[in-house]
């Protein structure tokens, strides 16, 4: 991955360069990280390259902006975005790019996250955001691996591997439980 902004000190992510990113991880602030981090595991998991960085829609609206504009000519080929609370950050940035832009709705101290979800999933048509359930920066990271899927064979067979897992993890489960 590749850290940039106020992500890269010594509590956020590791910075290590890697292959050219197609993911963009962005998030609101960095007391997003936490919950955002599990969106990074996934891409891990997958090896899909990606950067990391705070973009905020009402703290660094120009950046933001610039962000969404640059993205797609940058090489990115999907957007994951989360915020919480006025979460204007994912719809935003959907609205300066074409790329697919997932939105992670991330829970604060106050409303469980549903201001966060409200915020997100609320688009006008035109303007597509993918949103992922509250604080479920996981499914976004995996979403982004089948989006890319689509268009590269390897991808898919290790998200098909991965849900063949899946599957074996609940059969064992379900085994062991009746044992
Ligand atoms: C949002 O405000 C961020 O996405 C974050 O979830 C929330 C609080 O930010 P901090 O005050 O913790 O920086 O824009």
């Amino acid at each position: 991955m590749i850290v940039t902004g106020e992500l890269a000190g010594p509590e956020g992510p590791n910075e290590r360069q890697s292959a050219v990113s197609v993911v963009g991880l962005i998030m609101g602030s960095d007391s997003d990280w936490p919950t955002m981090r599990a969106a990074a595991e996934a891409l891990d998991e997958f090896e899909v390259p990606y950067e990391v960085e705070v973009v905020s829609a009402h703290r660094t609206p120009i950046k933001m902006i610039d962000y969404g504009r640059a993205a797609a000519d940058r090489g990115l080929k999907v957007i994951i975005a989360g915020a919480g609370g006025a979460a204007a950050l994912p719809g935003m940035v959907a609205s300066v790019t074409p790329l697919p832009v997932i939105g992670v709705p991330v829970p604060l101290k106050h409303l469980d996250g549903m201001d966060s979800l409200l915020s997100i999933v609320q688009m006008p048509a035109g303007v597509p955001v993918a949103t992922v359930s509250i604080g479920n920066a996981r499914n976004a990271g995996l979403l982004a691996v089948r989006i890319l899927a689509a268009a590269d064979r390897t991808l898919l067979d290790r998200m098909s591997a991965y849900q063949a897992d899946l599957e074996q993890l609940v059969a064992e489960k379900d085994a062991a439980l009746r044992a």
